[in-house]
């Protein structure tokens, strides 16, 4: 026996001396020290009880022992829930619930919210900070650097990735062994990674596109990473030269693009630019190309599904597709009942491959409605193939915003809008955005005779919900555009508001 995720991302460099991490303070961390605080940080989830099989959430910000922490996860057999450090308590005691953690691990600042939470769900609690003291490192001092792998199958689940939904409830993807290891090894063959490579990384390590598609396809090649805790400007123009890689969400680029610092020379020698998780301009791509002479390589995933598609690293990279399913991966295009179209119509992406999740956690309905019994995984992003086999995503059969690379569902806003004094209904839509791309906006339609207190609305909003989900605007309005169903029309509003922030 072994454990494919944890010999092929981590056991593969026991006793590298090579860095494995440039950090922000111009200190660098091994491969081997990595691993060391990796191995201990899994004999105290052992003194601490757990199992495998359980559970770990974690709250933390972005540091080496936070990525220490998923290593650690992976070689004790535990399942890995990384979350948001933008959700709330509120947010927080769902995730806890739902999955049954056994331990959450979170900031120091954030314990004496979290604690009586997790003492009513019945999971110990300890902290990681992001200089990396809290309790967990602390009961580290003195234990051994070896730990003995705990057996596992690729098979095995390895992760839980929360994803909300259109229903306002948040569903665990659970995602095993195999869907992490062999998408990351797929990506670094697609992307010509090697142990040369020098990555950007400045990522929020709590969703698939910084920890299972960046962090993990340099870990798969044993190449380094620039390990930034966020996306700040200066930064990566200091660091780029360092770089041969990096990877964002389309915000990094438009950002980029709007700073002068930012030229051909400042890029001349990296090897790779990769976007996703968000719709690239085409206008973005160009402009890119002009200012540096790269092309940028768009790919298209999911939480469920890790990576599906991307444009070729060797061939034409073309503006506005996310190019052809990777190797492994099947897609179709298809209407509503799952029956394949014809060629070049637009209809729902569909796809099968060792990368599609294993189902949601403890939720057969919402799984057997989303991973057909055939194992297509049913996207919700409408789409279509060209005439050459390039993919374009045109829109999707799902209620979602993506805002600066964050899913945001409307009901789960809606939900809180329409709970709040004096509001009868709302209605939540995405609207252009020129940083985010897209940005949230709430529409609110009043009681008879009342006056909602919009300001009074959106305190209870931050109270409830992470920041990033929060309505940019509140507007009031006499009445919803319905249709002869009575369902709500969106279209009309988003057509209505497409405006507001693009002209401001
Ligand atoms: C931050 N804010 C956001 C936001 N990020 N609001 C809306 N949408 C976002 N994405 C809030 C901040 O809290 C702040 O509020 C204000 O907006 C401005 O902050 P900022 O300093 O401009 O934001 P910044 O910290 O720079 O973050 C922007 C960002 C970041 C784009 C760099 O959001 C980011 O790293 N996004 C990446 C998301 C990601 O990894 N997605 C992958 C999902 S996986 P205030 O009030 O405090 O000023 C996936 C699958 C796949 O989708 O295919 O990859
Ligand atoms: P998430 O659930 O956070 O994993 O987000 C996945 C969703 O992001 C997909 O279903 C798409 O709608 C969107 N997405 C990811 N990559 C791209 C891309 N390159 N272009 C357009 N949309 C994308």
């Amino acid at each position: 026996m072994a454990n494919p995720l944890y010999d092929g991302l981590f056991g593969v460099h026991a006793g590298k001396d090579t860095t494995f991490l440039y950090l922000p303070d111009g200190k660098t961390l091994s491969y081997q020290a990595f691993l060391h605080t990796a191995a201990q940080i899994a004999h105290v989830t052992v003194k601490l009880g757990l199992k495998p099989g359980d559970r770990v959430a974690a709250q933390i910000e972005k540091s080496p022992e936070a990525l220490a922490l998923f290593a650690a996860c992976a070689q004790a057999g535990l399942v890995f829930l990384p979350l948001n450090t933008a959700y709330t308590a509120d947010e927080l005691t769902y995730f806890i619930e739902n999955s049954g953690a056994s331990l959450v691990v979170c900031d120091s600042g954030a314990l004496d919210n979290l604690s009586p939470i997790a003492a009513r769900l019945d999971a110990q609690i300890e902290t990681l900070n992001a200089d990396g003291s809290g309790s967990l490192l602390d009961q580290t001092a003195g234990l051994p650097t070896h730990f003995e792998t705990v057996d596992r199958d690729e098979e095995d689940l390895a992760a839980f990735l929360y994803t909300s939904g259109t229903t306002g409830r948040s569903k665990g993807a659970m995602l095993s062994q195999n869907n992490l290891l062999s998408n990351a090894q797929t990506l670094v063959d697609e992307w010509r990674f090697t142990s040369d490579d020098v990555l950007l990384h400045a990522l929020p390590i709590f969703h698939t596109h910084g920890l299972f598609v960046a962090t993990n396809v340099m870990l798969a090649v044993g190449g380094s990473m620039i390990w930034l805790p966020k996306f700040d400007l200066d930064q990566i123009i200091d660091w780029m030269p360092r770089a041969t890689s990096m990877m964002g969400v389309p915000t990094f680029y438009t950002r980029l693009l709007g700073d002068t610092r930012f030229t051909k020379d400042l890029s001349a020698h990296m090897r790779l630019f990769v976007s996703g998780s968000a719709p690239l301009l085409a206008d973005t791509h160009v402009q890119f190309e002009d200012r540096t002479g790269h092309r940028i390589l768009e790919r298209y995933g999911m939480t469920e599904t890790n990576m599906n598609t991307s444009n070729p690293y060797d061939g034409e990279r073309r503006a506005g597709t996310v190019g052809f399913p990777l190797p492994g991966v099947e897609l179709k295009v298809c209407d509503t009942d799952g029956n394949t179209l014809p060629q070049g119509e637009i209809g729902v992406l569909e796809v099968r491959g060792p990368n599609v999740f294993k189902g949601y956690w403890q939720m057969p309905e919402k799984t057997a409605a989303e991973l057909r019994s055939d194992g297509f995984f049913i996207t919700g992003d409408l789409g279509r193939v060209d005439e050459d086999g390039y993919v374009h995503i045109v829109g999707r059969n799902k209620d979602l915003i993506i805002s600066g690379g964050y899913n945001i569902y409307p009901k789960e806003i809606e939900l809180v809008l329409d709970d709040q004094p004096g509001v009868l209904e709302s209605a939540v839509i995405g609207v252009p955005h020129p940083d985010f791309g897209e940005t949230v906006l709430g529409v609110i339609v009043a009681e008879p005779g009342a006056s909602p207190d919009l300001d009074q609305i959106q305190t209870s909003v931050c109270k409830s919900l992470a920041r990033f989900k929060h309505p940019r605007e509140l507007i009031l309005m006499d009445e919803l555009p319905r249709n002869t169903m009575g369902k709500v029309q969106k279209n009309i509003l988003r057509d209505q508001y497409k405006d507001m922030f693009t002209n401001a």
